[in-house]
């Protein structure tokens, strides 16, 4: 079968938008995490700018696999964006200039050593951050302990980011910009302490430097991109007439906030489509507490409620009635104002996504890595219902069915997509469930330590675990 390429680019149908006629890319931006978010969201906001300005071609670099990177150079870097939506849409992407894998580490320090780049981006997931649960770097994280120690290439993003700036601050050419893009609340500023607390133990004149030069802008990321699964790339053979290993899949909803910290980012974010604001901080909480937290509350309950995918778990009233209840009276209040966000008509709008029919958004997937998740998107509005002294009950329920859920996995010896996964499975083995989840919160593990003084907070947590292990729905806000 034909793959997609430059060569194949005008036997696609009509229908289908392509980047035919590009001048070719140079790299002003060098990217670590090339997975499908990444693909579906960031690159197809930079592909506007191209056709224009070619001088912030991506560097895609891999840390660990080489499976993406060999599908995209096989591509010459093209690869489709399917948007599954009321409207669909096809559109070939060509923001990609170099791939970088893990054995290409001479390559990547040169890049970021290179004037040209200017924007350091990445999605790496929660736990690609290496932080403890306080949010500060976590010292004791194998690959910041790889790391430190010097040898080799770095394993991190954190490594990787802070010897790019040595090399680039040795040789006096001014930092590149440092931008997460994964959902962290204030992403910026933990990975600017992070980078600076890193670069302390190397150099302090380094750390001082990133701390005062280097600017890490917060960054909001939206649009709901199910993984590229087999039936989705064989569906696209069909309407393509060629074979595309790196294609992807989103909602035709995107958006890209980001902290305006009155700098040049180099690229033209803002013509690209990118809101920036000076509260990037009101837009992630709004985004992480009300969109990631109804969707790993839908994901947990779902899976154990039976169903496979979120707009399946949305058809479940009693769920779909649970999740917009506990948005609006439990979430909402606390989330604050945000300039330019009706948050009532933004929990509707989150609310019809879920339900879009076109998308097989796979509750498996949400539910993956729930320690790194849970406290930024239901653990946070917890603690500020705590402080208002209301027992939040819908969140104690969501709360309930992340542990229930895990339990059981363990219990199954199904395995359990998290880092914790081995604590969690020996914990789970151990103890019954109630006591599951004081173990979780004494070790903060998703649940935070700060629960443990809360006795009423406790109790209920118990009492909800209870229901939920015991499928008793109607003792349960899901009851109504
Ligand atoms: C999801 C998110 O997988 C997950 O945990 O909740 O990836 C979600 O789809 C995106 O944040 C939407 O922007």
């Amino acid at each position: 079968m034909t793959v997609l390429s430059r060569a194949t680019l005008s036997t696609l149908p009509a229908k289908v938008e392509t980047p035919a006629g590009r001048p070719t890319l140079s790299t002003g931006i060098v990217h670590f995490g090339p997975g499908a978010f990444h693909r579906a969201h960031q690159a197809a906001y930079i592909d506007r700018l191209l056709a224009d300005d070619p001088r912030w071609g991506i560097a895609a670099v891999s840390m660990r696999t080489r499976g993406t990177i060999d599908a995209l150079a096989a591509q010459d870097g093209l690869y489709t964006l399917a948007i599954r939506d009321a409207e669909p849409a096809l559109r070939v992407i060509a923001a990609h200039s170099t791939f970088l894998g893990p054995e290409d580490a001479a390559q990547t320090a040169a890049l970021l050593a290179d004037p040209a780049v200017r924007l350091v981006t990445s999605t790496v997931t929660e736990k690609g951050y290496c932080l403890a649960p306080d949010g500060t770097l976590d010292l004791a994280h194998p690959d910041i302990v790889h790391d430190l120690a010097g040898e080799g290439t770095p394993r991190s993003v954190v490594g990787w980011i802070v010897q790019g700036l040595a090399a680039r601050r040795a040789a006096g050419v001014a930092p590149f910009t440092v931008m997460p893009c994964d959902n962290l609340a204030d992403n910026g500023r933990k990975l600017h302490a992070a980078l600076a607390d890193y670069a302390r133990r190397v150099d302090a004149e380094l750390a001082a430097w990133i701390k005062a030069e280097v600017a890490v802008p917060c960054t909001m990321v939206d649009s709901i991109t199910p993984a590229s699964d087999a039936r989705f790339l064989s569906d696209l053979i069909a309407q393509l007439g060629v074979e595309d290993a790196a294609a992807v899949q989103r909602e035709a909803f995107a958006q890209w906030v980001v902290e305006d910290l009155g700098i040049d980012f180099g690229p033209d974010l803002k013509a690209a489509g990118v809101i920036l604001t000076s509260d990037v901080a009101a837009w992630e909480r709004a985004k992480l507490r009300i969109l990631n937290g109804a969707h790993s509350s839908i994901a947990y309950l779902g899976l154990l409620r039976g169903a496979t995918s979120v707009a399946e778990a949305m058809q479940d009233g009693a769920l779909a009635r649970f999740a917009d209840k506990m948005v609006r009276d439990e979430i909402q209040p606390f989330v604050g104002t945000v300039p330019g966000l009706d948050l009532d008509q933004y929990r509707a709008d989150v609310m019809q996504r879920f339900r879009n029919p076109a998308i097989v958004h796979r509750l498996e997937q949400i539910a993956i890595d729930g320690s790194q998740k849970i406290s930024y998107r239901l653990g946070d509005s917890l603690a500020a219902n705590r402080a208002a002294g209301v027992l939040p009950g819908h969140i104690v329920t969501a709360l309930a069915g992340w542990i229930v859920f895990l339990h059981e996995r363990a219990r199954a010896g199904t395995p359990i997509a998290d880092p914790h996964a081995a604590v969690i499975a020996q914990l789970a083995g151990e103890l019954d469930a109630p006591a599951f989840a004081r173990a979780l919160a004494e070790r903060d593990i998703g649940l935070s330590r700060a629960m443990r003084g809360d006795d009423a907070l406790i109790a209920a947590l118990e009492q909800a675990v209870r229901d939920v292990a015991g499928r008793s729905w109607e003792a349960t806000p899901l009851a109504g």
